[in-house]
Formats: C-alpha cells, sequence, structure tokens
C-alpha cells in the first residue's frame, strides 16, 4: 500500500484542498481512492471527482456527494490524472483543483519469446524480458524448462545445454516485489540440429599417387557427422561416377583408364553440406614404346667412325622410368633422358647389333633395336 499526500492550493469555492491518492495493491483489476480536505467554505455543498489518462483530460467524472474521498475502478499498471472541483446548491462546479497523477499497482508486463527450437547438445542462451509498470523489481520463474536448461531467477537468463530430444511447453512468470505477477507460455522444441559439414578420410590406399596395373581401384574410407552421414559419392575426372558401399565405414571399386586418375570422394549430411576428398591413382595398362630416330630410323647403320650418338624417343602410359641399352659385343649403359634420350656407344668393325630397352614405372619393358657395321 501506497499513499501519496499532496497539498494544493486552489482558488474559489476551495481554500485549502488535501488530496490522497492511495493505490490499489496486487489486484489485476484494481482501484483508485481520490481523497481531500473538507472546503472551509460555507456555501459549499458537495464534490465532483475526474479522472484520465492524460494531464488535463478527464474521461471519468463522479459525483461524491458531500463525502471527502471517491473511489474509481481502474486499470493495473496505468498512469492516471485526477483532480476535483467543489459546488454550492445550483450544482455549477468550481474551479478545479490542482491535478494529481499516480500509477496503478501492476504486475511486471513479461514478453513472450514465442516458440523456439534448439539443438540438443548444444549450448542455449535465451534471456526472458520483462518490464514492471512501476518500475519494481522484477525476479522470473520457469516450469517445464527442457531438460539440462535452468533460469537464473534475478535476470531472466536461461542457459544450459539440452540434454533430451522432445516438445517442451513452459511456463514462465515474472513478478514483482509486491506479489503481482503474470504468465506467459510458450512452445520449447529441441531438436537435432545439424550445423556441422561430415568428416571423411580415405584410409586405403594411403598413397597417392597411387599406383597400379588394374583396371580398378579398391578405396575405403571413413566419414561422420554431427548428426549423420547419408551418403559417400565418388567421381573419376577421366569419366565415371558412382556410389560407396557404407557410409561411416565406406568403399568403392573404381573403374580406371591408363595413366593418372583423379578421384573425388565426397561425403553427404542429411543437411547437404559435404567435404571432398581426392586421391591420385596412376593405373599403368600398357608396356612403355621406344624408337630410334637417330642417326636413322631404318634397322640398320653403315658408318666408319668407331663411336656413334643414337638418339631416339619413349613414351608409357604412366612413366618411363629408364633407358637402357647393350650391343651384340657385350657393352651395355644407361642412356642420358628418358622420353627423349641419348647414347654415345663404341662399335668395333664388323655388324654389331644395338638393342635399347625401356622399362616403365611398374617394371614393363619395350625395346628397339639397330644393325651397325662397321667398315
Ligand atoms: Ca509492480
Ligand atoms: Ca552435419
Ligand atoms: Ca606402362
Amino acid at each position: 500500500m501506497h499513499r501519496y499526500r499532496l497539498y494544493r492550493y486552489a482558488p474559489g469555492v476551495l481554500s485549502f484542498i488535501c488530496l490522497c491518492l492511495v493505490h490499489a495493491s496486487a489486484a489485476l483489476a484494481g482501484t483508485l481512492t481520490l481523497a481531500w480536505d473538507p472546503s472551509t467554505s460555507t456555501t459549499v455543498t458537495g464534490y465532483y471527482a475526474y479522472l484520465g489518462t492524460s494531464s488535463g483530460t478527464y474521461t471519468v467524472f463522479a459525483d461524491a456527494g458531500n463525502a471527502t474521498s471517491y473511489t474509481f475502478t481502474v486499470e493495473p499498471g496505468t498512469r492516471y490524472f485526477l483532480s476535483v472541483s467543489a459546488h454550492g446548491d445550483d450544482g455549477s462546479p468550481g474551479p478545479l483543483a490542482p491535478e494529481v497523477t499516480a500509477v496503478t499497482e501492476g504486475a511486471p508486463v513479461l514478453l513472450n519469446p514465442g516458440t523456439l527450437t534448439s539443438g540438443v547438445n548444444t549450448t542455449v542462451r535465451v534471456s526472458l524480458l520483462a518490464s514492471d509498470p512501476n518500475g519494481d523489481q522484477v525476479t522470473f520463474g520457469a516450469a517445464g524448462l527442457p531438460f539440462g536448461l535452468t533460469l537464473d531467477a534475478p535476470s531472466g537468463v536461461i542457459t544450459g545445454i539440452p540434454t533430451t530430444l522432445g516438445s517442451y511447453t513452459v511456463a514462465a512468470t515474472a513478478s514483482d516485489s509486491k506479489g503481482n505477477s503474470s504468465q506467459q507460455a510458450f512452445a520449447w522444441t529441441i531438436a537435432v540440429v545439424d550445423t556441422l559439414a561430415p568428416t571423411l578420410a580415405i584410409t586405403s590406399p594411403v598413397t597417392s599417387p597411387f599406383l597400379t596395373t588394374s583396371t580398378q581401384v579398391s578405396v575405403a574410407g571413413t566419414a561422420g557427422d554431427d548428426v549423420g552421414v547419408t551418403g559417400v559419392s565418388w567421381t573419376n575426372a577421366r569419366g565415371g561416377s558412382g556410389t560407396a558401399t557404407g557410409t561411416t565405414a565406406w568403399s568403392a571399386a573404381v573403374p580406371l583408364v591408363g595413366g593418372s586418375n583423379g578421384l573425388a570422394f565426397t561425403a553427404r549430411d542429411a543437411a547437404g553440406r559435404t567435404t571432398t576428398r581426392t586421391l591420385t591413382v596412376s593405373a599403368d595398362l600398357a608396356a612403355p614404346t621406344i624408337r630410334i630416330t637417330s642417326p636413322t630410323t631404318s634397322t640398320s647403320y653403315r658408318t666408319s667412325s668407331s663411336s656413334l650418338t643414337i638418339r631416339g624417343s619413349a613414351a608409357d602410359d604412366t612413366g618411363v622410368r629408364t633407358v637402357t641399352w647393350r650391343t651384340s659385343s657385350g657393352r651395355t649403359g644407361t642412356a642420358t633422358g628418358t622420353t627423349s634420350w641419348s647414347a654415345s656407344v663404341p662399335f668395333g668393325i664388323g655388324t654389331t647389333t644395338f638393342a635399347v630397352t625401356v622399362t616403365d614405372s611398374v617394371g614393363r619393358t619395350g625395346s628397339a633395336t639397330l644393325s651397325v657395321t662397321r667398315r
């Protein structure tokens, strides 16, 4: 109960008027009592009381008779402006007494946070917001919070990590220090919320580039996600695509073409996020080839020199590793270069067969020969 006592001088038929405003207490539909000191004028026979929600504009008029107080029915938490006038036998109102104002008692106004959705096992912070029409300190309550969440009553902050999926109906309360309170109910769903992209690892083969002589490669790996891996797929930059078998542990048999195959493996989650890892596979499916281009492209050559520089080219689907030569007279050597190679070879009098051999990265070989006759 709050009481304001204001003394004001009112000219005219009222000499001194005392206005006492008594607030309604906890009731939401409250009352406001206006009281005044009686006029000392012998011509005053009664009083009129006035009430409004803006200064100087009175929307409620009441005949108080010859009483010195009047009780209005008012809304809670509202600012009112009040005055009083006296009248004589003819009922004509005298001048208004100086206006007084007061805010009626009211509960805090609690903002409904609306329907909330939070991720299970994810940190939550939500603030309840309220204001009190009288400026009273507000404390909060909440019943039915999702498991794992707690409310700080003085601040209205709800924090924690929800542990259990489900739909919850929360009854929130804001109370002032005088026992007035208001409630708001809202729905709070704790759901699986996909926030992270999947992870993907290729566990076999472990080397990249990986060399094989097969027309397909078996690739295996793992994948993970905060919610779930929905699939793992692959593409070969040289052509072809497909779906791996399995998700968190997956495998795929990927067809290859000769040479370098750029493979990409992609894990996908339910939210459509993807993560891709690559693997390069060299498929050696063919033997290397080699040609002699100098001093002749023919299979025989005549010379008077004791030494010849023989040149040529070599090729392979994955790569030429070495080019070596030998002669029928027992000389051997390694050529300089690979795909373009040369060798300086001594020759004795007579006919000698020169043979050059290319070896690829998986040990397949190819060869070419030249019959050299020295005069
Ligand atoms: Ca209040
Ligand atoms: Ca995810
Ligand atoms: Ca090869």
